[in-house]
């Protein structure tokens, strides 16, 4: 493939030797999906280092990419490797993001920073969306969005996911929030930040494990085809370059059973305040207090919200290419 097809300068394609001044390589289909006219859709790397377990996370990453195919898609998992920002991961590099012991966490404000000291490391909502959007990626799917946190008024703790979604022209699927955040507080920050919220075939917004968080969504669309003109539409109009959330739900009789959710959460929130856990490391040690107390319920119920949204996504991605034709 030829060097000289990519347009943002930082991009390269992945036979070019990664140098200092191309920090960016994408994956050989995907650049070719993107040029054919083919969706790609964007996947997270966080999910796969910090809030699934090892060893069941390799195969669900394959799994992941798999669905997005199954919805029409082309997959493009965005992680950085040895300082080098990789869009699209091959398998020996998924499996490297699954399992090195030292992948950092990385939001919008560390990708430089991971770039600059040549480290691994696993991209959240934030990064990835921006890699994304760089790339030339429109739809992105992962499992729950970052939010408000509860007590976010004492604690200022409010995802970076947030507001890089509002300055970022890339539509999110995701299954909602989960409810150890600030649910309402999420949505107001979202309509603060003039960021749609699209309830796919529900009224509600989900609430990750759970099908409905309690709390409305502002739009509901019925298809892939109307949350795909949506986007169409906004490009048309041009007036912002936010981006989208559509919210998925699980099937309410594929949702975790609201006792044992409700005693996670209760339990999960206790060990933050026990173990003084904050920053970056509340939402993954959360994630493995509830996968190790659940008996494997919330793990089931993450890995099914996942593949949904991964398939709805390349859905989605499919038919932004087709409306934009
Ligand atoms: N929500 C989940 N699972 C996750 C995350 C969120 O249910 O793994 C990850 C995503 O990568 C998200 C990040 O972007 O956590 C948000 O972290 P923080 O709240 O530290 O910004
Ligand atoms: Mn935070």
């Amino acid at each position: 493939m030829s060097s000289v097809t990519v347009p943002p300068s930082p991009v390269s394609p992945r036979s070019t030797p990664s140098t200092p001044s191309t920090p960016v390589v994408v994956q050989e289909e995907v650049q070719a999906a993107l040029a054919d006219g083919r969706g790609v859709v964007a996947l997270e790397s966080t999910i796969l280092a910090h809030g699934l377990p090892h060893p069941d996370n390799i195969e669900i990453a394959a799994q992941i990419e798999d669905a997005v195919r199954a919805g029409g898609g082309v997959p493009a998992t965005i992680a950085v490797l040895g300082g080098v920002v990789h869009v699209g991961l091959g398998p020996s590099e998924l499996e490297r993001i699954c399992t090195a012991p030292d992948v950092a966490k990385l939001s919008m404000r560390d990708l430089g920073v991971a770039v600059a000291l040549g480290l691994d490391g696993a991209t959240t909502v934030a990064s990835t969306s921006a890699v994304a959007h760089l790339a030339g990626i429109r739809v992105f799917a992962t499992g729950g969005l970052g939010g408000v946190h509860r007590g976010a008024s004492a604690t200022f703790d409010v995802s970076a996911d947030l507001g890089v979604i509002a300055s970022t022209p890339v539509l999110v699927v995701c299954a909602g929030v989960k409810s150890i955040l600030d649910v309402p507080g999420t949505l107001e920050t979202l309509e603060t930040l003039s960021v749609p919220v699209l309830g796919y075939r529900t009224n509600a917004f989900p609430g990750f494990y759970l099908s409905d968080s309690g709390h409305e969504v502002p739009w509901r669309v019925e298809s892939a085809a109307e949350a795909a003109a949506v986007v169409v539409a906004r490009d048309r109009l041009g007036t912002d370059a936010a981006g989208v959330v559509l919210a998925n739900p699980l099937p309410v009789d594929r949702q975790v059973e609201r006792g044992l959710h409700d005693r996670l959460v209760a339990e999960g929130l206790a060990v933050l305040e026990r173990e003084g856990v904050h920053g970056k490391d509340v939402t993954p040690r959360l994630l493995e207090y509830f996968h190790d107390n659940s008996g494997g319920e919330s793990l089931r119920a993450n890995v099914e919200l996942v593949l949904s949204n991964a398939r709805l996504a390349g859905e989605v991605a499919a038919q932004i290419v087709a409306q934009s034709a």
